[in-house]
């Protein structure tokens, strides 16, 4: 086991990889940008070195200072948290070269599921259920349209280096195509200096579900259910849940079955989330995550596993410490992302803490690295926190969910909570019938 971690990370997903560290008597070193000297993350560490100036690319990006603070302190193993370097084949690949251990996948894995058509091609070879569309990329028009016309419109096309909906175009019908391939393309090379685009049949009206997976990198893996994450405006998650409202248990272990299959075959190492767009009963593959996610937690509360400690162990070499059957859901549990913001134009809203009381009691978890008296900064996203709640069925957990947003005061800032307050109380959100754009179109209507 490991002796030290520096956690390569701010914020509330620093705190819960510290929890985790110390639970399992490992030293944590904190690293931060000067604009994050009075962080929480910084506060609690055993250790913390300062990285560079308030520009993520400058401190929490900055491959050779993370470098350095590993070799300074001794750490013998990075854990990336979500974002920032987390999924960086090179980052991977330059700790591997200095003998520290990145907590996480492969470098190999990590550049495979990057590049959107290889992922989708693995996904397919591994007998994952993949979207209609191109084998690979599409390079001219003629082919697009071949492609189209032979499935049907509307069909999207997308970006080889996307992800998180950059560079994406619908097409209606032929007459769109031409528009929809060129603009795709030059965005592409725009965003990512990469024009390779691919294309598949737009589906209208899918959720969201993701398959959460764990792999100990020996060929032995479990799948931990899935999450649904339809709530989402601009791309960003606003609310979670697990089990998702549209799957009963015959759906969830065949679909979560097919996934751990995929990665006993590839020998995958570390948590792992499959996303999947799901419409009219069936299941079409868009995505791999190959890293921890900012909604693991609802995935935590149902198993009772945590999922940071299960990654801890294999980056190790250890094993998983459960086998598919000791892993069993239990009960229903959403998140909610408390973000800096304005809950009805999401302007960010960085500033002090006059006040801060979370909720608490049975079901209830909050993490957050903020504190009374703490100034959130301006130069980060604005997630302030989870609220996390659980219940023995769904309606228990939106009973307890209604009553913990009650309960939650922040002052000198605004923040999503209004907005919660309002979705909690929705028909269409209170029965589980929702879909990718639901919330966009609620947002559209208010
Ligand atoms: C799609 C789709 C419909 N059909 N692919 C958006 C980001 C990227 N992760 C994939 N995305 C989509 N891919 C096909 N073939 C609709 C979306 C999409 C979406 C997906 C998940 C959650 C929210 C979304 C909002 C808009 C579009």
């Amino acid at each position: 086991m490991f002796d030290k971690i520096l956690i390569a990370n701010r914020g509330e997903i620093a705190l819960r990889i510290q929890r985790a560290c110390k639970e399992l008597g490992i030293a944590t070193v904190a690293v931060h940008s000067t604009a994050d000297a009075d962080a929480m993350h910084v506060r609690l560490a055993d250790e913390s070195v300062c990285i560079g100036p308030p520009t993520a690319r400058d401190s929490y990006l900055n491959i050779p200072a993370l470098v350095t603070a590993c070799e300074i302190t001794g750490a013998d193993a990075v854990h990336p948290g979500y974002g920032f370097l987390s999924e960086n084949a090179r980052f991977a690949e330059i700790l591997e070269e200095h003998k520290i251990t990145f907590i996480g996948p492969t470098s190999e894995h990590i550049r495979i599921m990057g590049d959107k058509i290889e992922a989708k091609v693995t996904a397919k070879r591994l007998g994952i259920p993949v979207v209609p569309g191109s084998d690979g990329a599409v390079t001219s028009e003629a082919e697009a349209l071949k492609i189209a016309k032979s499935m049907g419109f509307p069909v999207l096309i997308k970006a080889a280096a996307g992800g998180g909906g950059r560079g994406m175009k619908v097409a209606h019908s032929a007459a769109d195509l031409g528009l929809a391939f060129a603009t795709a393309r030059t965005e592409s090379k725009a965003a990512f200096n990469d024009d390779a685009v691919y294309i598949e049949k737009y589906l209208q009206k899918p959720r969201h579900i993701e398959i959460q997976v764990f792999g100990d990198g020996k060929g032995n893996a479990v799948h931990l259910g899935e999450r649904d994450c339809s709530l989402q405006r601009r791309h960003q998650k606003v609310l979670e849940e697990a089990p998702s409202p549209a799957l009963n248990a015959a759906q969830r272990k065949k679909i979560g079955e097919t996934v751990a299959d995929a990665m006993r075959k590839i020998k995958y190492r570390g948590a792992g989330t499959v996303e999947f767009l799901y419409e009219d009963g069936e299941f079409f593959f868009i995505e791999m995550n190959t890293r921890l996610q900012v909604e693991h937690p609802v995935t935590e509360m149902i198993t009772g596993i945590d999922l940071v400690l299960e990654q801890i162990r294999v980056a190790s070499g250890a094993p998983l410490s459960v086998t598919q059957d000791d892993i069993v859901f239990s009960g229903h549990a959403i998140e909610c992302r408390i973000c800096a913001e304005n809950a009805k134009t999401f302007r960010p809203s960085p500033g002090k803490i006059s006040y801060w009381h979370p909720p608490g009691g049975l079901g209830v978890r909050v993490d957050s690295g903020a504190y009374q008296g703490y100034t959130i900064p301006p130069y980060y996203d604005s997630l302030i926190g989870k609220l996390i709640v659980h219940g023995k069925t769904r309606n228990d957990c939106m009973m307890r969910l209604r009553r913990a947003l009650s309960e939650f005061v922040i002052d000198g800032i605004e923040t999503t909570i209004p907005l919660f307050q309002d979705l909690v109380r929705q028909s269409d959100i209170v029965d589980g019938l929702y879909d990718i754009h639901w919330l966009e179109k609620h947002l559209g209507m208010k």
